[in-house]
């Protein structure tokens, strides 16, 4: 009795681990074919027979900004063609643009006519996808769905408001593909309780094929890196949006499509399933990262996304000088003296000043660049901290340098109270609802 205990434990054992061998090799098995598969797909351009499904996921294009007055037309034109181009070599199933398609709700002629003419490109370049666009922010809601049935013929979906009355309507089934539930900004204080998990059920109950499941949003999710973004020091609340958990957003998608942030970025704790693509193009100097888009292949409901990047290069970049910490001004204008004449880019100063910056600083470093091809912005100016509390008093260039939250902080402190961060949170708002009302 004792040696056939013995003998089952030994088998349980053995069972058990041999079961578990093979389990590990046939995954590993079907992790490799996949993985030679891919590269054969992508090698040759062959119809993939594992990802029944390949989204284009980009946002924040800011169609219509201007980088310290200078027209950045042609740079967001170069960057839609590089998308088209992409479109055409990848063939993705599916475009989303997860809102900020403007930079502001009054876009310029030129950059309304640019976008209708890139979204045709993309069509003419794989008239099989389908093209889904969520306002931000940055849009406004009404206008982005002035031509909304024209574009459907086109297989072309807006979504500038979300419709309180008919929250379904927002759910978008592309047949045999995917459903996507396209939801575009909504400030949390209009934002019904319970919204995305309801549309998630929904989206459940109607899903018999187990097609993937694609839900888009423009929101700040708590934890990620808004390198790039004004107000560094302050999570709870980035460019105005206050920061959601990523367990508010429900479950039961496969993959969750953000716009908002530009700094492109898998959430960390969201199993790979949560990602923002980030801007295309550099909207501010602080945006020190590689700006791309993404291309995400799912197989179908359940199935892990596989995430690759394709780099967006920027016809001008944006350049600090020095590349890091700062310089006096002397050395600073050395540095442009020196910046070589045939780069286009963008140059800011970084200049430490104990004092005040000459009142010509500006003009000064413009004469400098002149004859060069790149296009000088400003002077960050920069006080040691231990000169930042004895002397509030401030040039107007410092004054333009530095962001609001820095300016109303010294003050605070200034004025011997802790600006927390209830306040910045509310500063925030306060910056925001000026923002909106002065356009
Ligand atoms: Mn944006």
């Amino acid at each position: 009795m004792q040696t056939q205990i013995f003998l089952l434990q030994n088998y349980i054992a053995d069972g058990t681990e041999i079961g578990a061998s093979a389990l590990f090799f046939y995954y590993a098995g079907v992790e490799i074919s996949r993985f030679l598969c891919t590269f054969a797909v992508k090698l040759f351009r062959l119809p993939s027979p594992f990802f029944s499904m390949k989204i284009l996921h980009t946002s924040d294009w800011h169609l219509g900004h201007t980088l310290y007055s200078y027209d950045r037309g042609d740079e967001q034109q170069d960057m839609l063609n590089r998308i088209a181009d992409i479109v055409k070599a990848e063939l993705p199933d599916l475009l989303l643009v997860c809102g900020d398609i403007f930079h502001t709700s009054q876009p310029p002629a030129a950059a309304q006519s640019m976008l209708s003419h890139a979204i045709l490109s993309f069509i003419e370049a794989n008239p099989a996808m389908s093209v889904v666009i969520t306002a931000g922010n940055h849009d406004s809601s009404s206008k982005h769905d002035i031509f909304r049935e024209p574009w459907k013929r086109l297989n072309v979906f807006t979504f500038g408001a979300l419709d309180f009355d008919d929250p379904f309507s927002h759910i978008l089934e592309i047949p045999n593909k995917a459903f996507v539930i396209a939801i575009p900004f909504v400030h949390e204080r209009n934002m019904p309780d319970g919204l995305w998990q309801s549309l998630l059920d929904e989206v459940a109950s109607r899903n018999v094929n187990n097609l993937p499941v694609v839900m888009m949003a423009h929101t700040t999710v708590a934890g990620c890196n808004f390198t790039g973004h004004d107000n560094p020091d302050n999570e709870l609340s980035v460019g105005g949006i206050n920061a959601l958990s990523i367990d508010e957003m429900g479950q039961g998608f496969d993959y969750l499509a953000l716009g908002h942030i530009h700094c492109p970025q898998t959430i960390i704790g969201s199993k790979g399933r949560i990602r923002y693509s980030g801007t295309p193009l550099p909207i501010s100097f602080d945006e020190c990262f590689t700006h791309s888009v993404s291309i995400v292949e799912i197989d179908a409901h359940n199935s892990q996304p596989f995430i690759s990047e394709i780099e967006i290069p920027a016809l001008r970049d944006v350049v600090t000088l020095p590349a890091e910490g700062y310089c006096d001004f002397d050395q600073a204008q050395q540095l442009l003296i020196e910046f070589p004449d045939d780069i286009p880019a963008y140059i800011r100063l970084n200049v430490e000043t104990k004092d005040f910056l000459p009142a010509n600083a500006t003009d000064e470093a413009r004469k400098l660049t002149l004859d060069k091809q790149c296009r000088f912005c400003f002077i960050n100016a920069h006080r040691p901290e231990s000169h930042t509390n004895q002397n509030l008093g401030m040039t107007v260039e410092e004054f333009r340098a530095e962001s609001p939250i820095d300016i109303v902080s010294r003050f605070a402190a200034s004025e011997g109270f802790e600006f927390d961060d209830d306040l910045k949170l509310l500063f925030a708002e306060a910056k925001e609802f000026v923002k909106e009302n002065t356009h």
